[in-house]
C-alpha cells in the first residue's frame, strides 16, 4: 500500500514526460510539414506559369515551344526585376518573329475588351493578343529575382513602380516588332469615352505610332469606339496630335463607331468585314 502511493507521483512525473515529448514530436511534424509545405508551394505556382506558356504555345503548330519558354527566361530569370529593359527581350523576338497579315492589323488604347469581343467574333482583324508572343503572355505577370533560376508570379514589380520591369519591357518590345512590320491599312480602335483617346504616354502613342512607316503602311484608320453619353468625337484635339507624330505620307481617317453597333454587327455572321463602323 505505501510503495503503491509513495510511487504515484513517480509514475505521474514519467507520464507527463511522455506527453511532453508526444507534444514536442507533434509540434516538430507539424513545423516541418509547414516548412515543406511553404518551400514547396513557389514549385506549382512557376509549374502553372509554365504550363500555361506551353499550353498555349502548342496552339501555334508550328512553334518550337521548348525553345522560345528557353529565350523568354533568358531575358528576366536571375535579374532583378527591375533592371529589365525592352532589349532583353530581342533574342525572344528572333526566335518568335511576326508574320503581318497586312491590311488586317488592329492596334488599339483603352479599348482592350471592346476589341477582342469583336475580333473572337469575328475572323476580320489581329491583334498583338492573336500572335504567338500576345497570346501567350497575355494577362500574366513574371519577374526573377538576382542569384535565383526561378520565375516567380507574385512579389513582382506593378507596371508603374520602375519602369525597366519584365512585364512592361516585354510588352513595350513586342509592340514595337509588330508596329515595324505593319503594312498596308492599319486600324486602331480608341476610346470615345474618355477626354483624351490618344495618349502620347500610351504603348500606341508611344511605341506602335511611332514606328508605322510611309514605305509600308499606307494608311492608318481609327475607329473612336464611344457610348450614349459620348465624351470625345474625331475633332478631338488629342487625334490631331496623333497625326503629328504619324510619319508623313501615311493617310489618316477617323470614324466615329457606337460600340453598341460594333457588338451588333460582330454577333451578325452575315455582316462583312469592315461594315461594322
Ligand atoms: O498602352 P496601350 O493601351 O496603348 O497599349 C496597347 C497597344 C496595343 O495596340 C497592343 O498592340 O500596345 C499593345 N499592347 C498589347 O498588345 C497588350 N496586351 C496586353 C500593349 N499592352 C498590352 N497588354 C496590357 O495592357 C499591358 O500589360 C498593359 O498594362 C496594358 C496596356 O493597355 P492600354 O493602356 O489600354
Amino acid at each position: 500500500m505505501e510503495r503503491g502511493v509513495s510511487s504515484m507521483p513517480g509514475k505521474q512525473r514519467r507520464r507527463r514526460c511522455v506527453v511532453l515529448v508526444v507534444v514536442a514530436v507533434l509540434l516538430l511534424i507539424v513545423i516541418i510539414a509547414v516548412a515543406i509545405g511553404v518551400s514547396l508551394q513557389q514549385t506549382p505556382e512557376q509549374e502553372q506559369f509554365k504550363d500555361t506558356f506551353i499550353t498555349r504555345c502548342e496552339r501555334f503548330k508550328e512553334a518550337n515551344c521548348p525553345e522560345i519558354w528557353k529565350v523568354f527566361q533568358q531575358a528576366y530569370v536571375n535579374q532583378d526585376h527591375c533592371k529589365v529593359p525592352a532589349e532583353a527581350y530581342d533574342a525572344l523576338v528572333a526566335a518568335a518573329p511576326f508574320t503581318p497579315p497586312c491590311n488586317r492589323m488592329m492596334f488599339w488604347s483603352k479599348t482592350k475588351d471592346v476589341v477582342h469581343d469583336f475580333t473572337e467574333k469575328k475572323d476580320c482583324f489581329v491583334t498583338l493578343e492573336d500572335t504567338l508572343l500576345g497570346e501567350v503572355l497575355d494577362g500574366l505577370t513574371w519577374c526573377g529575382k538576382e542569384g535565383s533560376d526561378e520565375t516567380f508570379t507574385s512579389g513582382c514589380p506593378g507596371w508603374s513602380e520602375c519602369v525597366d520591369n519584365p512585364v512592361r519591357s516585354f510588352w513595350n518590345r513586342i509592340s514595337a516588332a509588330y508596329a515595324d512590320v505593319a503594312c498596308g491599312e492599319v486600324t486602331a480602335m480608341l476610346n470615345g469615352s474618355i477626354p483624351t483617346p490618344f495618349h502620347p504616354d500610351s504603348i500606341f502613342g508611344s511605341v506602335e505610332l511611332k514606328r508605322f512607316n510611309a514605305t509600308r503602311v499606307k494608311t492608318l484608320n481609327v475607329v473612336l469606339v464611344t457610348q450614349d453619353n459620348k465624351v470625345t468625337n474625331c475633332t478631338n484635339a488629342s487625334l490631331k496630335d496623333l497625326q503629328m507624330e504619324l510619319d508623313k505620307g501615311i493617310k489618316y481617317n477617323c470614324k466615329e463607331a457606337p460600340q453598341s453597333q460594333i457588338n451588333a454587327c460582330s454577333s451578325d455572321p452575315a455582316a462583312p468585314c469592315g461594315s461594322c463602323w
